[in-house]
């Protein structure tokens, strides 16, 4: 009898035996890992039960970035590469070995990850092939969804102060670029042209459709794959003296422009007349409001701030540069009406 009793037993556990069932598609995060994002005995049955991962052993292949947990759970690590990952893995009944069950575990590991191209136009709106004050600079971004899942909410940021970035958050596709919503205006002051150049650089962010993963990438000015700021060369600090002047409010010629002088406060510029009298004087020209515009003026010419006669003057130009070295140039200068 009972015999009988465990041949029927026998019998029920090959009529009942473990049934395992595929898992996924489960999408986890690869750049974080994630701990027990599954347990691939949930939908799997034994007698037609839940299974108790106790009454069962199961076998997995081997992963350089997936761990497989007895009880039926599994963690994948920080930093495994995005793509799709299959693993079949058998469950067999401690108390009857022979019983045993196999399935798939389906598994896309998403690695978003975003990157962003930064250039520079200098606008010379006087035309004048030079940069001064209040011209501005351009910028144009390119940004590229550079992972393996759809990004959203994508904006960027620029922390050179006075900077005004425009544009709208966006989505982008698998390898889709954008280089037409964003774009940023920044006007040149004057310690710019002194030092040369603008340098700056953006920062993109975006996050994953699927799980939320937040990237983000420093802009470069060539590749998607640096990040070197992007550097605006500002020539602005040459001397040049133009030296006919003309000030009948035409707008053309009407002061003594020296060009770059902005960029050597630190100076001083005399003018003589034909007998080398002095009539005009001044420290800081800045072709602004310390500037000559046929008027008489400074410190010891006799009659100030009368216009002077048309002719032919001398004019002494003196200023010390970014390393206090002394320059001093000279020449005729040319007022007329
Ligand atoms: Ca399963
Ligand atoms: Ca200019
Ligand atoms: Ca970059
Ligand atoms: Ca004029």
């Amino acid at each position: 009898a009972t015999a009988t009793a465990n041949e029927l037993i026998t019998v029920t556990a090959v009529d009942d035996p473990i049934v395992a069932i595929n898992d996924g598609l489960i999408t986890v995060d690869g750049i974080n890992g994630a701990l027990e994002f599954i347990n691939v005995l949930d939908n799997d049955s034994l007698y037609g039960l839940p299974i108790n991962s106790s009454d069962v052993v199961i076998s997995y292949p081997t992963s350089p970035y997936f761990e497989f947990n007895s009880d039926g759970t599994v963690n994948v690590k920080p930093n495994t590469p995005g793509g799709n990952y299959a693993f079949t893995y058998q469950v067999c009944e401690k108390a009857n070995p022979s019983n045993c069950g196999s399935a798939i575990l389906n598994v896309f590991v998403e690695v978003p990850a975003i990157a962003i191209i930064k250039t520079a136009t200098f606008n010379d709106i006087d035309n004048s092939g030079f940069a001064n004050a209040g011209e501005t600079i351009t910028y144009n971004f390119k940004v590229t969804n550079t992972g393996n899942v759809p990004l959203s909410g994508i904006m960027i940021t620029d922390l050179l102060p006075g900077i005004v970035v425009s544009g709208q958050p966006i989505s982008l596709a698998v390898n889709e670029s954008d280089e037409h919503t964003f774009s940023a205006v920044y006007t040149i002051l004057q310690s710019d042209i002194n030092n040369k150049s603008v340098t700056n650089q953006a920062i993109v962010k975006g996050s994953s459709s699927a799980k939320g993963v937040v990237v983000e990438d420093k802009s470069d000015y060539l590749n998607n794959l640096e990040d070197n700021p992007t550097v605006t060369a500002l020539e602005g600090c040459l001397i040049k003296v133009f030296n006919a002047v003309s000030p009948n409010g035409d707008g053309d010629n009407d002061k003594f422009y020296i060009r770059g002088i902005e960029c050597y406060p630190d100076n001083t510029v005399e003018i003589y007349n034909r007998w080398g009298v002095l009539v005009f004087e001044k420290d800081h020209y800045d072709n602004i409001s310390n500037t000559f515009k046929g008027i008489s003026e400074g410190r010891t010419t006799i009659k100030t701030s009368e216009g002077l006669p048309v002719g032919t003057y001398f004019y002494i130009l003196k200023y010390k540069d970014s390393d206090a070295k002394q320059h001093e140039s000279s020449g005729y200068l040319y007022l007329s009406n």
